[in-house]
């Protein structure tokens, strides 16, 4: 379709925190909404603040592996409450004379997009917002995303956008150009029909090194610790074919060989989901590599799916433990013990998998979580042969662990999101002093 719609501007804000790498984080919401927009007509512009192949930018790629690899940074002084942490507080991503230059060199756009992903990250979403209003001071700036979601009420508050929008960006996103630009767009396609929406629009970044893949939204399940409910409330799931169909798309049109997995439960309906999806990249690629650092569930791993991840190119593969003690994984609705465990992580070593590939992760610093459990749950997934991987709590607003966590914490988490960040762990307790949590990050390694 010609582009004489209005002139959107997408940008994905810095992140402000304590450490972060490009872990294959891409802002594939606002770049889904990207493609929808241009599908729509509209011209489309995108800035992404993490850019780490910016024009100016020096290569800092030298240990990157399979499309990882770290922000620039720039030390920030450590927000209030949080200045006795032994820890340094930056700004990842391009500099800010990068990103006015970026602006400044754009025609004035009718209506800019801002996503947001952690709900601990919005001081990054803040002084994104005011580096564009700087430049661009009479164009409406709208915020979306996760953060946006989860912490509506604060992020009208705290971030300065004119409109705040919670939930998927479906039919809302042309109410949403049409309230600001004043252009009625009639919708392109369904967009609850997830084979209906156009491919993310990777192409608008400098360089594309791996590809994010969503091939269905929502989870079943509802464990305590998670927000996906309330973020994605309904499941829908894409036709298999169709998403090895857009792998070939990415890898012959783009030489893509990287390819991340961000659903929250790719081996939910294996029957007619995950096992035709990778029957299908068995029989259609050789040489790809396949990602899921978002947990699978570990009771759909039997010898049939395990030996087809193995065939398909699955390189870095996560399970989705969080713990072995059987109460607290009842509670979790997880309800996966340490026997089921075994055996999944015994498939997929008898499927070919080393060691190195696959890791499970188990939650760290959880309210009322007690040391000794996640030292055995540590012992337990080493005496399996697979890697322990600790991912550090954090506190979700709508989730049913919340409340516990807001009891429990020594911050304020209902104040500001800020306290939420995994990074000090805000629900710690004696049994979980600073060097306790090194010594058991020791645990997983030695
Ligand atoms: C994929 C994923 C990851 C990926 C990368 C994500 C990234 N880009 O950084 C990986 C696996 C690396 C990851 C890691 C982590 N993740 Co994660 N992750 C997700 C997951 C499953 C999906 C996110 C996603 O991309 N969805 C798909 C896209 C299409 O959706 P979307 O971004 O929401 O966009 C839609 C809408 O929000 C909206 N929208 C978006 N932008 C805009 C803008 C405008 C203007 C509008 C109108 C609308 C709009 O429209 C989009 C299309 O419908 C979510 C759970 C979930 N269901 O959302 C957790 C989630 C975001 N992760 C979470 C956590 C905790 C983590 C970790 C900290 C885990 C840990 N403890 O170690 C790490 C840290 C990551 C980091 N970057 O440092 C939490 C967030 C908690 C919080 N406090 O904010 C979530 C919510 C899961 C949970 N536990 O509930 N994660």
């Amino acid at each position: 379709m010609k582009a004489d719609g209005p002139h959107i501007l997408l940008v994905n804000p810095w992140i402000h925190d304590f450490a972060a790498y490009d872990v294959w984080a891409q802002p594939l919401g606002l770049l889904r909404i990207a493609a929808s927009l241009r599908r729509h007509g509209c011209r489309v512009s995108y800035i992404d603040c993490l850019d780490r192949f910016h024009p100016q930018a020096i290569p800092t790629d030298r240990h990157a592996r399979h499309g990882r690899g770290p922000y620039t940074k720039t030390p920030l002084p450590a927000p209030a409450g949080l200045e006795d942490l032994p820890r340094r507080y930056s700004r990842y991503g391009i500099p800010t004379a990068w990103f006015h230059d970026d602006l400044k060199a754009l025609s004035p756009p009718d209506l800019i997009l801002v996503t947001s992903i952690m709900t601990y990250w919005y001081p990054g979403v803040a002084a994104t917002v005011a580096a564009i209003r700087k430049i661009h001071p009479d164009t409406p700036v709208v915020l979306g995303g996760i953060y946006a979601t989860l912490c509506h009420a604060h992020a009208e508050s705290a971030v300065g956008a004119d409109e705040v929008v919670a939930g998927p960006a479906g039919p809302a996103l042309l109410d949403i150009v049409a309230r600001h630009t004043g252009e009625i767009l009639p919708a392109a396609f369904d967009s609850d029909d997830l084979d209906a929406w156009p491919y993310p629009a990777l192409d608008l970044q400098h360089r594309i090194a791996y590809a994010p893949l969503l091939t269905s939204v929502g989870c079943p399940f509802r464990c305590d610790y998670c927000a996906s409910h309330r973020l994605q409330p309904v499941r829908r799931r894409r036709d298999p074919l169709a998403v090895a169909t857009e792998i070939e798309y990415w890898h012959r049109r783009h030489g893509i060989r990287n390819f991340v997995f961000y659903d929250d439960a790719l081996l939910i309906d294996p029957e007619t989901h995950a096992l035709p999806l990778l029957e299908s990249l068995v029989r259609r690629f050789e040489g790809l590599h396949f990602h899921t650092p978002n947990a699978l569930h570990i009771r759909q791993i039997n010898p049939e799916m395990a030996t087809l991840m193995y065939r398909a190119g699955f390189e870095t593969v996560r399970l989705g433990l969080e713990t072995t003690v059987d109460a607290v994984a009842h509670r979790m609705d997880r309800k996966v013990g340490i026997r089921e465990f075994e055996r999944a992580a015994g498939h997929l070593k008898t499927a070919g998998f080393n060691a190195r590939q696959v890791g499970a992760y188990l939650l760290a610093g959880l309210p009322d979580q007690r040391r000794k459990d996640l030292e055995k749950s540590i012992r337990a997934v080493r005496a399996v042969g697979i890697r322990p991987i600790l991912a550090y709590y954090t506190p979700i607003p709508h989730t049913t662990l919340w409340r516990r966590a807001v009891a429990v914490s020594r911050y304020d988490l209902e104040a500001d999101p800020i306290y939420c960040n995994n990074a000090i762990f805000p629900c710690q307790t004696d049994a979980f002093s600073w060097e306790a949590l090194a010594q058991l990050k020791q645990l997983t390694l030695s």
